[in-house]
């Protein structure tokens, strides 16, 4: 609360708007204006006519696209807070993708998927509950601030999960496995949270 205070008292007459801004920080956080990169390795290349998009596991009949179909899904244009672990916040970064609802149209879901496991082309993975996936509350994007998602962002492209800690927006994203029984990610294996709400600073196991 301090550090919101301290915002607030600095911009005069854009008091109202910043308060607002503020209030969007969750706690332990504070706004930056560029956007870090944070990779646990190398950013891999990534050749657009062997990419594919998958979604299996719990599912009746598993789904692929490749590149060219992929681009032909429905797109949403999506302005969002992003919240990492670190401690950044980024207000209103705006993102073209295709929602999580939108391509699990294309399966018919096992009753028994309640959770899910995002898995990339360098191996890094991270889980989440399937509803927190669900009704507009994540996409997999290919473009960001109108421009094609930058490789070091997670380009070609990356899911964005934007009310979870920005380390459940797995980048070089390259599908999604649906599971009856939850199963620990990169870092939810290794000390971080396996939920990782920012507004409740689950961070690492344990809060
Ligand atoms: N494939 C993959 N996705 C990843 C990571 C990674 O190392 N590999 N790092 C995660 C972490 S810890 C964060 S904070 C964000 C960082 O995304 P950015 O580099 O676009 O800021 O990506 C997440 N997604
Ligand atoms: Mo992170």
């Amino acid at each position: 609360m301090a550090n919101a205070f301290v915002t607030r008292g600095f911009v005069g007459k854009r008091q109202a708007s910043s308060a607002t801004r503020a209030q969007r920080i969750p706690p332990g956080q504070h706004e930056v204006k560029d956007f870090p990169v944070l990779s646990a390795g190398p950013t891999p290349r990534v050749a657009l006519d062997r990419w594919s998009f998958t979604i299996e596991g719990f599912v009746r009949e598993k789904v692929s696209w490749n590149w060219e179909e992929f681009l032909k899904l429905p797109a949403q244009q999506f302005t969002v807070d992003i919240h990492c672990v670190t401690t950044w916040s980024k207000l209103d970064t705006r993102w073209t993708g295709v929602s999580v609802d939108t391509l699990l149209e294309h399966v018919e879901l096992d009753p028994r998927a309640a959770f899910v496991t995002a898995y990339t082309i360098e191996g890094y993975t991270t889980n989440m509950p399937l509803p927190d996936i669900l009704n507009g509350r994540a996409f997999v994007a290919y473009e960001y601030d109108g421009l094609p998602l930058p490789a070091a962002h997670g380009g070609p492209v990356r899911l964005v999960v934007p009310h979870l800690y920005f380390w459940k927006s797995a980048k070089w994203v390259t599908g999604l496995r649906l599971m009856d029984k939850d199963r620990s990610g990169f870092w939810e294996s290794a000390g971080y949270n396996n939920h990782g709400d920012p507004w409740k600073e689950e961070r690492y196991t344990g809060d």
